[in-house]
């Protein structure tokens, strides 16, 4: 008898629905994954329960020794991953890990330089409803409108034109290989910092699917749960300079107790992420991405930059006669999680948008292959071209229901 179960049972019954949902439905949503159990044996164990403001070994508080040994373990797993200097894995979330590089090295109305939300930028760089945005005076950069790749061209110009302190360099809807040397290179014209965010590409990085920034930027940030399949959470890495003025800006700059249950299963994550077969899940992961974007291009349908190099695609519905936010309506009837998201040059509100994004990270941890990417591009083709006709999403949704079963997960 699960204890939760006697004493809370309408969280436990909120808990056994999202078990239910992870299990019976296709998470397609690109910044969310399915983390291993032994993810989260540590994420519920009893290093949730322990303070331990500062760094192992220089604690403000009593008793640390043990979860010393879980953070050292975090950083020299996640060091030896990436390659880095340096590694703070203590930022609570990736909006975090960006904050404690901004508060190292910029100071409030100084120039930063970050990809526009709506050309597939993050919110934390630069947006003006954040504090980003709120604190710095930002340049936003895009992408060409001809083919849907990031403008360096524009980024020079706009680079010298207005020397900003910081280039933030990444992206949350950007489907294509970044050149980060490109940008090193505009950046010294301009005596500017690097910070790259890989939140969604670091799985890929540590697989060498995609080039490492780390050779290219002062500071790379990154989240910790999405292609790399940890926990929710942030870190960041830098080089050795600047590595005191990282770590005094989380914490005390932004943060107080780092969550340690959290770091201890960043370590594990890190562990899993070190064994050869986590570079062939991440391989996997493109040749989904790239199976489902040509299986929708071959049935009609518009995508971002044309295809995809990563683990993430982006689907103009312009020419569909349909906003994102009906399309991920229709496909949440059929069993089928995305996210609507804006396109480059949007017209539409970002509550509406004209597109919406896949990503197969979490389905491909459960075992799907391209074969399964077939019949899912066939599902999301259905259900969209019968949005109003609820027999055939319902019967989609008993279909993607009995694959889910094929590649059981949780239950
Ligand atoms: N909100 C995340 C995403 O969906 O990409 C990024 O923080």
């Amino acid at each position: 008898m699960s204890l939760l179960k006697e004493f809370d049972p309408e969280i436990f019954e909120a808990i056994r629905l999202e078990t239910e949902r992870l299990e019976y439905k296709l998470e397609l949503i690109a910044s969310e994954n399915m983390v291993s159990r032994t993810v989260l044996e540590a994420v519920g164990s009893v290093l949730t329960n322990k303070y331990a403001e500062g760094y192992p070994g220089r604690r403000y508080y009593g008793g640390c020794d043990f979860v010393d040994i879980a953070e050292r373990l975090a950083i020299e797993r996640a060091k030896k991953l990436f390659n880095c200097d340096h590694v703070n894995v203590q930022p609570h979330s990736g909006s975090q890990a960006n904050m404690a590089v901004y508060m190292s090295v910029c100071k409030p109305g100084d120039t930063i330089m970050g990809m526009d939300l709506s050309h597939g930028g993050h919110l934390t760089h630069g947006s003006p409803v954040n504090f980003s945005g709120r604190l710095y005076n930002v340049v936003f950069y895009g992408v060409r409108k001809e083919d849907h790749r990031i403008d360096m061209d524009q980024v020079r110009d706009l680079a010298r034109r207005h020397r900003p302190r910081l280039i933030v360099v990444g992206a949350s809807a950007y489907p294509r290989i970044i050149d980060f040397k490109s940008f090193r290179e505009i950046a010294d014209e301009v005596d500017a910092y690097i910070m790259v965010d890989i939140a969604h590409i670091a799985g890929l990085v540590v697989a060498d699917l995609h080039p490492s920034p780390v050779p290219y930027a002062e500071f790379v940030t990154t989240t910790t749960h999405k292609t790399l399949r940890g926990p929710r959470g942030g870190m960041v890495m830098c080089r050795e300079g600047f590595s005191k003025a990282i770590d005094k800006t989380v914490f005390p700059g932004i943060q107080g107790g780092p969550l340690m249950h959290i770091i201890a299963a960043k370590a594990v994550a890190f562990k899993e992420a070190l064994e050869p077969s986590f570079r062939e899940y991440q391989k996997q992961i493109v040749s989904n991405a790239r199976t489902l974007a040509e299986e929708l291009i071959r049935r009609g349908y518009e995508l971002i930059s044309g295809g995809t190099d990563t683990h993430l695609l982006v689907v103009d519905l312009t020419k569909r006669d349909m906003t994102g936010k009906d399309a991920e309506e229709v496909l949440f009837r059929a069993g089928i999680t995305v996210n609507k998201n804006t396109i480059p040059f949007e017209t539409r509100s970002p509550f509406v948008t004209s597109g919406i994004r896949i990503g197969v990270p979490a389905v491909t941890t459960r075992g799907m292959k391209e074969e399964e990417m077939r019949l899912i591009a066939g599902f999301i083709d259905r259900a969209l071209s019968n949005p109003e006709d609820e027999k055939t999403l319902s019967s989609i949704k008993a279909e993607v229901k009995e694959l889910c079963k094929r590649f059981s997960f949780y239950m």
